[in-house]
């Protein structure tokens, strides 16, 4: 984490015009949660780009992604004319390390290697700390594919909706200025799949055709760039049912194109994804990711 805070800082100080910390919370322990805000100044109102990373901690590919997402962002605009347009046109809100307490958890030793949820501690009487921050969020919350009552569990939603601070963070946030985005990408691994709201299977998106559409076309991105496959859907179509997920509260919200990126590999190494496969996984996301932020800012 420490190296993750020097990067955001030298990149605000190598970019001046274009890129501002922004902090927007505290975790559990009391450590700043900050995202990057990039995009060029022009007096007018823009319109936003959110990206979260590292809402879980063990899935440490997705922090790399972001840092990625920024850098080449950062270097191509000057150079690529769609970057540049999009540069003008939009604000993109890039959070590096969401769930900050957890993600330095996973780094202590073998042992906490896989920690998934926070740091809160859990209710009276139970002896577990954690709630999966995942299923914390303002949207269906604690209906289905959670669990409600055992804090010990990986997907504890916690006590009531956004109880945990970091989750808090988010729906103030982007809550606030939720009607200014054009795309919520939240990005997780493992499993190479573009999931789509909403993890409740009797909700239906009023653009899921759409959202369908952009997101084969963004798994063709991907495929293009290393072969990889992507599968599209929703959560319990093509993964498990779910309530309280960032995705689908943003979705509620009125962000139009809000998906979920489960990035490499398909389970042979899960979320220890070596590290030869770290640049590789953040070239293909970049381009499809690239997809969808393109066409919910043509539109
Ligand atoms: N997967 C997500 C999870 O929170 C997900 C997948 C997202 C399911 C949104 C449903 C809705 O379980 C991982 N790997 O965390
Ligand atoms: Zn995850």
């Amino acid at each position: 984490m420490p190296e993750i805070t020097s990067w955001m800082n030298q990149t605000a100080k190598d970019y001046p015009d274009v890129v501002t910390i922004v902090n927007y919370g505290k975790t559990y322990e009391n450590r700043d949660i900050n995202l990057l805000k990039i995009g060029l100044s022009t007096g007018a109102k823009k319109k936003g780009i959110w990206m979260d990373c590292g809402i879980h901690a063990r899935e440490w590919i997705a922090p790399a992604f972001c840092q990625y997402f920024v850098r080449q962002i950062l270097q191509t605009y000057k150079t690529d004319t769609k970057i540049a347009e999009m540069m003008k046109n939009v604000d993109f809100y890039v959070t590096p390390v969401l769930n900050v307490d957890g993600y330095i958890f996973s780094w202590k030793d073998n042992t906490t290697r896989l920690w998934r949820k926070n740091r809160s501690p859990g209710p009276e009487g139970c002896a577990c700390s954690g709630t999966d921050l995942n299923r914390n969020f303002y949207a269906n919350w604690g209906t289905i594919g959670v669990d409600l009552t055992d804090c010990c569990s990986n997907i504890y939603c916690g006590t009531k909706p956004v109880s945990e601070p970091e989750a808090e963070a988010v729906t103030k946030f982007v809550g606030g200025q939720s009607g200014d985005f054009l795309a919520f990408l939240t990005i997780h691994s493992y499993g190479q799949l573009l999931l789509m709201p909403y993890g409740h299977p009797n909700v239906i998106a009023p653009n899921n055709d759409e959202l369908m559409e952009v997101g084969l076309a963004a798994a063709e991105a991907i495929k293009k760039v290393h072969g990889k496959e992507y599968v599209v859907g929703t959560s319990p179509n093509v993964l498990y049912p779910n309530s309280g997920s960032s995705r689908d509260w943003a979705r509620l919200q009125g962000i139009p194109f809000a998906y979920t990126f489960e990035l490499r590999d398909k389970g042979d190494f899960g979320f220890k994804l070596p590290e030869d496969q770290i640049q590789p996984t953040c070239e293909e996301a970049y381009s499809g990711a690239l997809h969808i932020i393109t066409y919910a800012h043509d539109k």
